[in-house]
């Protein structure tokens, strides 16, 4: 039998799952499938399987609370359990598995509903990377018959603007492709700029693909609002007890394969946009201030703060 673990683990740090939703809901279906297959003798060693799974999955992106919330929530349930038995502990799993992915799903709708209302007719919206929030989102409102473009950027170096610009090209939507250095040339033309967030700060700055501050700023500069397309459960709850988020470092080949020997080379995945560059959060609760995150993650989700 597979390594459910191992192999989710392979795929995401190679990229073939991406965007951090994605990378969650894989990594929830591949804790679920190793409590499915567990011959742990005692509820003591199937918790010790569940604990070595989750850090695994949490290396395997440095920078992705929503993972992180999820798993901890669903191996929380087996740890309160009074239950001693491992093959109903681990359908235990299975439940709070399938009711966080429920869960999300109806967050991820109510953010489309929500978002797509602030598209206008005949609107040019900007977005950076690929982030299937925001691809939800605006295919809502291509669906309510609402009429735009979509200006997409490459997103170097992994190039996950493809991925937008093909999901945009399938729903009907005219795009334009441009490379991530253009984003200013382009950005008087531009309505709206949505974004999604791999994490949100209790200070409320948001952390997604390396570049998107850089476009935050341009839209400022050009006075073009910039929207985060987030599930709350991407805030991260240990940046309000001090810690900064990890952001991660990827291979220096994905820069520039066969580089000169001695240059040094650096591959941030994501940065951090200051809230002061964020017009709102379109998340599950409404368009919120990010100024307001901790008090709208105290109101919704109390327990990630436990
Ligand atoms: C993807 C990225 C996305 C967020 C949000 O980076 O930054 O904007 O993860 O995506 P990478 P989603 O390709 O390195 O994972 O809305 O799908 O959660």
């Amino acid at each position: 039998m597979s390594d459910p673990i191992q192999t989710t683990t392979k795929r995401i740090k190679r990229l073939e799952i991406q965007g951090a939703r994605n990378v969650a809901i894989a990594a929830i279906k591949a804790v679920e499938t190793l409590a499915g297959q567990t011959e742990a003798p005692s509820k003591k060693d199937f918790l010790r399987e569940l604990s070595k799974a989750k850090e695994i999955l949490f290396a395997s992106r440095a920078t992705e609370p929503l993972m992180r919330n999820a798993l901890r929530l669903i191996i929380n349930r087996v740890e309160r359990s009074e239950e001693k038995n491992v093959r109903r502990l681990a359908e235990l799993v299975s439940q709070a598995s399938e009711q966080f992915l429920a869960d999300l799903e109806e967050s991820n709708k109510k953010i489309a509903d929500i978002g797509a209302r602030r598209i206008r007719n005949d609107s040019v919206i900007l977005t950076h990377c690929h982030s299937s929030t925001v691809t939800h989102l605006l295919r809502r409102a291509k669906r309510e018959g609402k009429n735009f473009e979509v200006i997409c950027t490459e997103t170097r170096p992994a190039l996950q603007g493809q991925i937008t610009a093909k999901d945009m090209l399938e729903l009907g939507v005219k795009t334009t492709f441009i490379v991530d250095s253009a984003s200013r040339f382009f950005m008087n033309d531009v309505d709206l700029v949505l974004v999604g967030a791999d994490a949100i700060t209790s200070e409320g700055n948001v952390i997604n693909k390396i570049g998107t501050s850089m476009v935050a700023i341009v839209a400022h500069e050009a006075r073009t609002p910039f929207y985060v397309v987030s599930e709350l459960l991407k805030f991260d709850p240990a940046t309000m007890y001090g810690d900064y988020e990890k952001i991660e470092e990827r291979s220096l080949g994905e820069v520039w394969k066969g580089a000169p020997r001695d240059l040094v080379i650096r591959n941030p995945a994501f940065d951090v946009t200051r809230r002061d560059f964020i017009h709102g959060i379109i998340c599950e609760e409404g368009i919120i201030s990010p100024h307001s995150i901790t008090e709208v993650m105290h109101r919704k989700y109390d327990w990630v703060f436990e």
